[in-house]
Order: C-alpha cells, then structure tokens, then sequence
C-alpha cells in the first residue's frame, strides 16, 4: 500500500498524502459510527429540551452543523471536540488491514494503536477544534519518544478542502528536532503551539484530500488546521501507531493490532468494546 518511493518521500518530508488507499466500504462503518453519535446527542438535546428537532432529514455533512447551531453558542465545544467512542465501526478502522499494512512499513511488524486517537468533527464557525501549528511529539514525553516512529494517519471521512479547514503541513519541518512551545490561551481549548519565531516563515503545504486518501505525518512535523468557513462539517479521524514494544510517552490506553510475537494477545472486538487494554500504562 505504500511504495518505496513514496515511503521515501515521507521520510524525507516528514508527511505524504497516499491516494484511494481507502473504498467507501472501508469508511462506511466508521461514517456509520459517526451518525450514531450525532443521532445520541440530538436526543440528548431534543430530551433536555435545547432543540425543537433532531434534524434527521440532514446529511452526514450537514446534520450536526444544525445540531449545534439550533443549541445555540458552546454547544459544539461542549459535545464536538474529540470523540473516542467504542463503536464497532471505530474499531473497523483502526484495525483495517489496508492501514495495518502501511503502519507496518513504517513501524515495524508489532504494532499497537498508539493511546492518541481523535475524531473531529469540524463543525463550520468553531473556533475551538482549530488546532494551531504543533508537532505531535510536544504532547508525549519527548524524551521516551524522540527516536520512534509514531506515524499519525489523519483521514477525512468526506472531501476536504482549504475552505473547510483541511490540514496544513510544513514540509521537511520534522529536521529542526523539537522546537519550542506554549500553550494557547485564544480557542478555549488550550491547544500546544509551536513558539511564532519557528512558525513566521514556513513554506506550507495545504491537504486538500478526497474521502479514501490518508495523510501520514511523521510526529516531529509541523502541521495544523485552520476555520472551517464552508457550510460542512469536516469530519475526520487520526489514529498513530507505533512499535508495541516502546514506550507510547503518554499513558493511556493502546492497543496490539498486529504481531508476530504474540499473535494471541492481538486485539479483538469484544476487548474493545469492553474496554480490555492490551497494554495499560499507568505512567510515562
Ligand atoms: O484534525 C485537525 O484539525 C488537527 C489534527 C491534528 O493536528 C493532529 O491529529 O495532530
């Protein structure tokens, strides 16, 4: 799934954008998932009596955009900034062989879901889901993690362009090693930013990707999204992985999706849903 020449420019840009590695199949239960999500909070809503419908008419890409709007102002940061849920569709993807492969190429054959995965969606107008320019390594103990591989797969479940906040990478950025850093005080979120003097004069890449190309970003790479000013909700998800046998510089729960050593203790749906961790790590 992954080329040498295209392995070969990831490594040395520090991100690459495979195209239609993913069909509709692949991505129909994870979008699927989704709904459902949003279909739980309109009824949460509509029961507490914010809202005056569930807008179930609306599509994946319009109906929680309306959702939130009808609940009026916080309601997308209170219900929309990053979703873990344990649906059986999620699990599908971070365990699609397709990415699995890929993942392998990159990290190695004993592979774990690294405890850092998101899916955002990107409602128009929200200010708190614009993750500022970061390198991903500045959320995990740098020190455990500064010599790994730990690939971060960004895949939007619809079309995504500049317009509705598509990621932007900064290409060969991941050389400069760890830069410095602050936490924002401006989205409400608190994301990490890279200090401005690193970020002033970047050359930028801008991700404008169709639903079933992945974006792989090296976790020293500059990259961040910016306001989704279309009518869309930019749904997407990221997931890492990484060798199973180091150290995740997080805590949190992984997974082992793949392994040679130890084929038997390979996650299985029922561990997922149940919440059983392969590895659980109760520090850094
Ligand atoms: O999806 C986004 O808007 C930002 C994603 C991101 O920065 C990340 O996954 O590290």
């Amino acid at each position: 799934m992954i080329t040498n020449e295209q392995h070969d420019f990831y490594l040395e840009n520090g991100y690459i954008i495979l195209q239609g590695v993913l069909d509709d199949e692949d991505l129909r239960p994870v979008r699927e998932a989704m709904s459902e999500t949003v279909d739980e909070i309109a009824a949460n809503l509509t029961g507490a009596g914010r809202i005056p419908s569930r807008f179930e008419a609306l599509s994946f890409q319009t109906r929680l955009a309306a959702v939130f709007a009808a609940a009026g102002e916080g309601a997308a940061a209170e219900f929309g900034r990053s979703w873990r849920p344990r649906k059986p569709g999620y699990f599908q993807i971070i365990t699609n062989p397709k990415l699995l492969d890929i993942a392998e190429a990159l990290c190695g054959p004993e592979l774990i879901s690294h405890p850092v995965y998101n899916t955002r969606p990107m409602v128009p107008g929200s200010r708190h889901v614009i993750v500022p320019w970061h390198q991903d390594c500045s959320y995990l103990n740098y020190k455990l993690v500064q010599n790994q591989e730990i690939p971060a797969f960004w895949i939007p479940l619809v079309d995504v362009n500049e317009k509705m906040g598509c990621l932007q990478v900064a290409p060969r950025s991941k050389n400069k090693g760890l830069v410095s850093f602050h936490q924002e005080k401006y989205s409400g979120t608190g994301f990490i930013e890279i200090d401005f003097e690193h970020t002033a004069d970047i050359e930028i890449v801008v991700c404008e990707m169709k639903k079933g190309d992945v974006l792989i970003v090296d976790q020293m790479t500059y990259h961040r999204s910016t306001a989704n000013t279309s009518d869309l909700v930019r749904w997407s998800i990221d997931i890492r992985y990484q060798d199973a046998r180091l150290p995740t510089g997080f805590g949190g729960v992984s997974h082992l999706l793949r392994s040679r050593e130890r084929p038997e203790a390979v996650i299985t749906l029922d561990d997922f849903m149940n919440e059983r961790p392969e590895r659980l790590e109760t520090k850094l």
